[in-house]
């Protein structure tokens, strides 16, 4: 690899994935599902209304950085949803993926000055406290794309 100068070199910090945002119509079969196949266990459980999901947190594995791995379950709450949009239009199945970073804001910068669409530069409340950022997923091979900051 080396060191590109240029654009490629400004700042990307991700340092794990963050988790796979899985898009279902009704939550707790979602994590009955989930507990009872593969044994993952929900960590944190909100709504938020800004995004239209409740959604659950099942934690995976820990990461080098000190943080984890999570799936997150997601129901839209509205009709006029992203979630609710996309379950109409794809199903149930994988809705985005998110990496995680110290430095969301930093992150999104950089990866933006790559050419990615940076939906909201100005970063929202995600789950549990954290903060987050979209990616255009036309940008990123059809895939939609998060990147995270925890609360701690
Ligand atoms: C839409 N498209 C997707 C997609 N959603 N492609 C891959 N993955 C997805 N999830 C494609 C869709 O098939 C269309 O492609 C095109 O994008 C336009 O779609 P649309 O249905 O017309 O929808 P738009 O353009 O109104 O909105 C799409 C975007 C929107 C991605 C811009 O959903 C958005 O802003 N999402 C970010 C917010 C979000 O998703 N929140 C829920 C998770 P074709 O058919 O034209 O080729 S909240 C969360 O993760 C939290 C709280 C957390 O982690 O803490
Ligand atoms: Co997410």
């Amino acid at each position: 690899m080396g060191e590109a100068p240029g654009p490629a070199s400004a700042f990307p910090g991700l340092t794990r994935l963050d988790h796979v945002g899985i898009a279902c119509r009704d939550l707790d079969a979602s994590i009955a599902f989930y507990r009872q196949t593969y044994g993952f266990e929900v960590e944190h459980e909100e709504v938020n209304e800004e995004q239209g999901v409740r959604e659950a947190m099942l934690r995976i594995n820990g990461t080098d950085d000190g943080g984890a791995t999570y799936l997150q379950l997601l129901e839209p709450t509205r009709d006029d949803s992203p979630v609710a949009k996309f379950l109409e239009r794809h199903g149930e199945g994988v809705h985005h993926i998110a990496f995680g970073t110290s430095d969301v804001a930093r992150s999104a910068e950089g990866v933006g000055a790559r050419g990615v669409r940076v939906l909201n530069p100005e970063p929202r409340a995600g789950t549990a406290g954290s903060r987050i950022v979209f990616l255009h997923p036309k940008d990123n091979g059809g895939v939609l794309t998060e990147l995270v900051q925890t609360a701690h």
